[in-house]
């Protein structure tokens, strides 16, 4: 950039549009994969009525995969859209700053874009440390505000479609107008890109992907660490759930012809074992031994049609997560326990003790702790 001029002039060809597309591409590619994988996630933890009954419970590990693979692109995008932003940030200074209505219109929906992907990728990181600075309450605008930044990006797509098609390839229109002394430039800097976006996957994403969890720097969970090897959000103390004994715990299941069991009933019926992991929403995921009674046997015995949902109620007095709900298909599946064991102890009280709900390819956040009721929905 030559100092002391307005408008800057900038000579530098790290800055052209064949930098900004070669980035723009990953970039774009992390933000569909973040889209996609955060709608997948809205919808299994909001399922509109008409789609409560459809949401498949395998594969088991759907849920882990798909909230590790939000949380992996999202921390992606975080270099990459700097590195795009500072590709670009020259055109800040295009002179004249408005061309003509059409240009307003497209500068209005870059800085749409801009604010939106930082607002979503500063939220969602601040998410998975459970930290939430902010008045408004995280979920619903995290998910409204997408949208936003996607039909921005679409629109921007749109618009630069000439450009990117002409600077797609390497071979692409415009290459041989570029000095040769470009090259080694550009490449330098894409590969710095690529190793920043390489360091911090590598280091965050053993929090889901566990293999990776000795290279786990910067995530806020660890996998290993809590009761039992199981990291927990909220403590059975936080959640006034700490003072359930065994004496006096009892589980009502409604229904058609309804019951109750004390801990001693529920241990004596058929136990199950299940490997299965607990995906928390906020990126961490760690795969456990449960041990429990399968939820269709509970079901069958209250005389629930096959069909039946089914409300599961935490003994947690107050809490967003204290009551979910399972589909069909979760309320059917042979590996849907009710578990009072894991890796081979009694639940932990921070783990749901006596009993919690533990299902295949399901949010963490509805693995329901402290159960004391199941409700059969008809
Ligand atoms: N009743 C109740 N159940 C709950 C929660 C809660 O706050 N209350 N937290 C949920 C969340 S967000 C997660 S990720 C898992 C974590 O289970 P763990 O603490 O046993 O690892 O429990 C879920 N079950
Ligand atoms: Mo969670």
């Amino acid at each position: 950039m030559k100092l002391g001029v307005f408008p800057p002039v900038f000579k530098g060809r790290l800055h052209d549009a064949r930098t900004a597309t070669s980035i723009g591409r990953w970039l774009g590619a992390a933000f569909a994969l973040c889209f996609v994988t955060g709608l997948v996630s809205h919808f299994m933890q909001h399922p509109p009525d008409w789609l409560a009954n459809s949401i498949p419970s395998r594969p088991s590990w759907g849920y882990r995969l798909t909230q590790g693979l939000h949380v992996a692109s999202g921390i992606a995008a975080v270099p990459l859209l700097l590195a795009k932003l500072w590709a670009v940030y020259p055109r800040l200074f295009g002179w004249p700053p408005l061309r003509s209505v059409k240009h307003g219109l497209e500068r209005l929906s870059v800085a749409v874009l801009v604010a939106g992907s930082v607002f979503e990728l500063a939220t969602g990181l601040l998410n998975t440390a459970q930290w939430y600075p902010w008045p408004f309450s995280f979920v619903p605008v995290h998910y409204a505000v997408a949208w936003l930044v996607v039909g921005a990006l679409l629109l921007h797509v749109a618009v630069k479609a000439p450009e990117i098609t002409a600077h797609w390839t390497r071979r692409s229109a415009g290459t041989q107008a570029l000095p040769a002394q470009d090259g080694p430039d550009r490449r330098s800097f894409l590969a710095a890109v690529g190793a920043g976006v390489g360091a911090v996957t590598l280091t965050t994403v053993g929090q889901s992907f566990t293999p990776l969890k000795d290279v786990l720097l910067f995530a806020p969970r660890h996998p290993d660490e809590g009761p039992q090897g199981l990291p927990v959000n909220r403590t059975a103390a936080a959640a006034g759930a700490d003072g359930i004994t065994a004496e006096e715990y009892r589980l009502v299941v409604t229904g058609p012809q309804p019951y109750t069991l004390t801990l001693d009933e529920l241990r004596a019926l058929p136990q199950h074992e299940v490997e299965l992991p607990i995906a928390c929403v906020e990126g961490w995921s760690k795969s456990a031994r449960w041990t429990g009674v399968r939820v269709v046997e509970l079901l069958e015995r209250a005389g629930a049609p096959a069909h039946a949902r089914v409300r599961v109620e935490s003994l947690e007095s107050r809490g967003g997560y204290r009551v979910s709900e399972l589909g069909q298909g979760h309320a059917r599946d042979p590996l849907t326990l009710l578990a009072l064991r894991v890796n081979g102890e009694e639940l932990h009280p921070d783990h749901g003790y006596p009993a919690r709900l533990i299902a295949p390819n399901r949010p963490g956040v509805l693995q329901t702790k402290w159960v004391g009721r199941l409700e059969v929905l008809v």
